[in-house]
């Protein structure tokens, strides 16, 4: 009897040491302590040896003994199945996700989709063409003449395999394509690229953005053409912003103006971008030229016309203050970053 409790002990002390290591370990912690030929069964079975006496007693140390080894067995299997679950098979659910990379606007579109949704509640659609065009559609039909500075290749892509190509040089050769096939009342926008033989740096570049406008039906007057451009200032940089009109020269109109606004970056105070005037130019303007009516068949004595362009990268510059052009086409993602949210 004092032997077997001894023994006991001893066994006790062997599971408590027993250190959990891997499936095949533990299987044979099983078949020695619980199997069916395994010592808390030949223990259990030395009960007819024990006087009568002794048997409550012993009884109760094999017990205890029993539910220990058994203890270990499972609380190894739990711990073994709640490692597999976080394993690698299955993911872990409650992690944290990976956060999405989202894009952002190009400032160029944000402030083109600006210009046309301003024009468009004026009744102003949008129209688009081609960037590679013919010297009809980019200069003769509006009124450039043969001899033309603006036609010289020093300012123009001509396209060598047909040099009557070449990449438009502004986006008035839509409009032309418009009045090729519409009759007044003709009030559209043009948004698009357009190309110059510039040499790049932080004041030019060999593609830009343009916006040009065109309004033709009978009455329409410069009185006109003022109030529609306040409007668009006004909404673009808000209620307090002033215009003033200079005249100008443009061969598609006459007359012609360029409009300034009070410098959206001093407010008027002075500044390097208003070159400490108060006022900058933000587009040109005019009323058509009637030959260019008369180009396309519009009869010129019964509908007159406004017309303007203006840099996209201009309204930019005065919106979030870019001052270097090149920043627009390098795809610096810390440049584009900084129009996050924007729409
Ligand atoms: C400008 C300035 C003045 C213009 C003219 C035309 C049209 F429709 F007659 F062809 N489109 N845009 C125009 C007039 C553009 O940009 C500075």
């Amino acid at each position: 009897m004092e032997q077997l409790l001894q023994q006991i002990a001893q066994y006790r002390q062997e599971i408590e040491s027993t250190v959990a290591n891997g499936a095949e370990s533990m299987e044979a912690y099983r078949i020695r302590f619980l199997g069916t030929k395994g010592i808390v069964k030949s223990l259990f079975s030395e009960m007819r040896h024990v006087p009568a006496d002794l048997k409550k007693e012993f009884g109760q140390v094999l017990n205890e003994f029993k539910q220990l080894a058994e203890t270990k067995y499972e609380n190894w299997k739990q711990t073994a199945a709640l490692s597999e679950e976080s394993g690698s098979e299955k993911p872990d659910w409650t992690l944290p996700g990976q956060p999405v990379a989202v894009g952002t606007r190009h400032p160029i579109s944000l402030v083109k989709n600006q210009i046309v949704h301003i024009f468009g509640r004026l009744g102003f659609s949008v129209a688009e063409g081609p960037e590679i065009e013919d010297d009809w559609h980019n200069f003769t039909a509006l009124n450039l003449p043969e001899n033309h500075p603006a036609r010289d290749m020093q300012d123009t892509f001509y396209i060598h395999q047909n040099p009557d190509w070449l990449l438009r040089t502004h986006t008035s050769s839509v409009q032309a394509r418009v009045m090729e096939t519409q009759k007044p009342p003709i009030r559209i926008i043009c948004p698009g690229r357009v190309y110059r033989n510039e040499t790049i740096s932080a004041r030019a570049h060999c593609f830009f953005h343009q916006t040009e406008g065109l309004y033709v039906d009978e009455n329409v007057s410069f009185a006109d053409l003022k109030q529609t451009l306040y409007f668009f200032v006004q909404e673009m940089f808000g209620q307090e912003v002033k215009i003033r009109f200079r005249p100008s020269y443009f061969p598609f109109t006459e007359p012609s103006a360029e409009m300034d606004i009070t410098c959206r970056i001093c407010n008027g105070t002075g500044c390097n971008v208003c070159k400490h005037t108060g006022w900058v130019e933000i587009l040109g303007s005019g009323m058509v030229h009637p030959n260019m009516l008369e180009n396309f068949g519009i009869d010129s004595n019964k509908y007159t016309g406004f017309a303007f362009g203006m840099g996209v990268e201009r309204i930019c510059q005065l919106k979030y203050r870019i001052n270097d052009l090149r920043l627009y086409s390098q795809n610096d993602v810390r440049f584009l970053k900084q129009f996050t949210g924007a729409r």
